[in-house]
């Protein structure tokens, strides 16, 4: 994994804080949402972010309110991150009426308003022209929003991706893409697929500048995304930003590991988890104490906790519901 020195910018003990917080919320999420899923509470499709947090708390450590995210359906960390409620998203995964979509949506289908993220989306690639699409409001509106368009290193072979670097640089738009380059399209390694593997530099052709990111240092992920949108706030058009980065889990409940050994996997668990690395800086600068950091980690359990009992008491959506929130 190619690995660039760290940019470190200054941050407050609350901000290191408030990172490992958010990834280890996502972690713990992710670890019930699989046990939920082990137990036939969760049915249908499920893919868990993790090993991936790093890149999701960085870049919403360097938004603002208004700016827009956009995934795929890896998108439970990019909805705890942007703020949206624990409850709600485990509800969705569990096909209750309390969920984001009424339970009809589940893992791949969630939306809100009120946070901007505009999903979950199942068919690869998809997502990446609708980023742009959403960053065109914001420029047609004449605000300084920025759109975050996720998506994964499978989805960067897509012909859709290119279309829409062409007319996102033509028509300058505020849209940050962010690969996420977690080595694997489900079964497949990048080298076993793509002949050019630095993906960012793709963006040249087109004429948009970005940078390869290590993706388990939250920090890196913090100043590169400070970096893209104030590119995309001054009016210069898109930005991308490749984070390298490693899922630990399978592609989705149903994997079965024969792509990858036990050992890489270990080595990036014991070497590079992005959540070791934090809580790692907090204790060797003494901005936090062992006890201090338990003391987080059962707040987190405790709000996952209440959020699979929330979804397990949620009752599930009645047959009107079959009619609502459809076109026709
Ligand atoms: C258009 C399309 N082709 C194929 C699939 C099947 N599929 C689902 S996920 C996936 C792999 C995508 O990998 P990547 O973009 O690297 O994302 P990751 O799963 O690693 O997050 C494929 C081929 C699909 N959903 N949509
Ligand atoms: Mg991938």
């Amino acid at each position: 994994m190619a690995k660039k020195p760290a940019e470190r910018p200054n941050v407050s003990k609350d901000e290191l804080l408030q990172y490992y917080r958010d990834m280890l919320l996502i972690r713990r999420f992710e670890e019930k949402a699989g046990q939920l899923y082990g137990m036939g509470l969760i049915g249908g499709f499920c893919h868990l972010y993790i090993g991936q947090e790093a890149v999701v708390v960085g870049l919403e450590a360097a938004a603002k309110e208004g700016d827009k995210r956009v995934t795929s359906y890896r998108d439970h960390g990019h909805m705890l991150a942007c703020g949206m409620d624990p409850k709600g998203v485990m509800a969705e995964l569990t096909g209750r009426i309390g969920g984001y979509s009424k339970g009809k949506g589940g893992s791949m289908h969630m939306f809100s308003k009120e946070k901007h993220f505009y999903g979950g989306h199942g068919i690869v690639g998809a997502q990446v022209p609708l980023g742009a699409g959403l960053a065109f409001a914001d420029k047609y509106l004449g605000n300084d929003n920025v759109t975050f368009t996720y998506f994964g290193d499978g989805a960067a072979n897509q012909g859709q991706v290119y279309e829409t670097y062409n007319m996102a640089e033509l028509w300058a738009l505020p849209v940050i893409f962010v690969i996420e380059n977690n080595g694997y399209a489900m079964g497949t390694s990048v080298k076993r697929s793509t002949k050019s593997t630095t993906y960012f530099g793709r963006g040249i052709a087109y004429g948009i500048p970005g940078e390869q990111v290590d993706g388990m240092d939250v920090l890196a992920v913090k100043a590169a995304g400070e970096k893209a949108v104030a590119h995309c706030r001054a009016g210069n058009g898109p930005y991308i930003l490749e984070m390298m980065t490693y899922r630990y889990r399978g592609h989705s409940m149903s994997d079965p590991a024969k792509y990858r050994t036990r050992e890489e996997v270990e080595k990036m668990r014991s070497e590079k988890d992005a959540i070791e690395h934090v809580r790692d800086l907090l204790l060797q600068a003494g901005l936090a104490s062992d006890e201090e950091l338990k003391a987080i980690d059962k707040d987190i359990k405790a709000i996952v906790n209440e959020s699979a009992e929330f979804a397990k008491d949620s009752p599930e959506p009645p047959l009107e519901e079959l009619w609502t929130d459809i076109y026709a």
